[in-house]
């Protein structure tokens, strides 16, 4: 019912997280990253910022024509809007798993990705890019800690909220992180490790690539010299 749009990053993770946990039936489409696939005009079409994840409804509840998503939050949120599921039916909960869904795709994904970046991916070691960001994922996490001091999920319950967060978590050591220093955090984060959604969801992204990106020098090629030039 569902055309999954994936690769195995943290944002591919949010949307099989979901889909796991719901119980929603779905195909998923591999977009090689390493490989380009994200150019390919079919991709465009539903994506057109180049970006996994994205979706395609092939039954939406209008009863129309298929509808395409993408950016992970916009997709999280319709399909917990589409089942019902995963977000707080109550006005304050539902603004609390807004906040959350809107900080991750906004502060904790872009400031994790650079640290990444700088930490893995550019030959040339560059000390203050990686004091910047990995200092500044320190800061994300600790403001995450202080939300789950009193609360067992992002916004009370397991919400889109969390299943956006958690994916950029998992690689806490690679950002030069260590999940002691935030007990909180470290004890939401072995609560959703231990669904049996999150196995699942883990173990789909094993069957389709167990490469770390980016792979070899075609793919840093085709990730980390995008210009103007690359929207067609
Ligand atoms: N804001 C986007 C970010 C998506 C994103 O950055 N996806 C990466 C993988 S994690 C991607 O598709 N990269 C392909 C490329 O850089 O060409 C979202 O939340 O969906």
């Amino acid at each position: 019912m569902i055309d999954l749009y994936y690769w195995t990053t943290p944002n591919g993770h949010k949307i099989t997280l979901f889909l796991e946990e719901a119980g929603v039936p779905y195909t998923i489409h591999p977009v090689n990253l390493g490989r380009g696939e994200q150019f390919k005009p079919d991709f465009l079409a539903i994506s057109p910022n180049n970006r996994i994840p994205a979706i395609v409804d092939q039954d939406p509840g209008d009863g129309g024509a298929p509808v395409p998503i993408f950016e992970s939050g916009a997709i999280l949120l319709y399909l917990a809007e589409k089942t019902g599921k995963f977000l707080p039916r109550d006005l304050r909960g539902r603004v609390a798993a807004l906040e959350w869904l809107f900080w991750q795709v906004g502060g904790l994904g872009p400031m994790a990705g650079q640290n990444h970046h700088f930490q893995q991916y550019v030959r040339e070691k560059l000390p203050y890019a990686i004091e910047r960001y990995v200092n500044e994922t320190s800061r994300l996490y600790a403001v995450l800690n202080k939300r789950l001091a009193n609360l067992l999920f992002l916004a009370g319950e397991y919400s889109i909220a969390d299943m956006a967060c958690y994916p950029w978590i998992v690689p806490y050591e690679k950002q030069g992180q260590n999940l002691d220093d935030f007990p909180h955090l470290k004890r939401w984060f072995e609560t959703i490790r231990a669904r049996p959604a999150t196995g699942r969801a883990y173990a789909k992204a094993m069957e389709i690539n167990q490469t770390p990106m980016p792979e070899d020098e075609e793919a840093r090629k085709i990730l980390f010299a995008q210009t103007a030039a690359n929207v067609k």
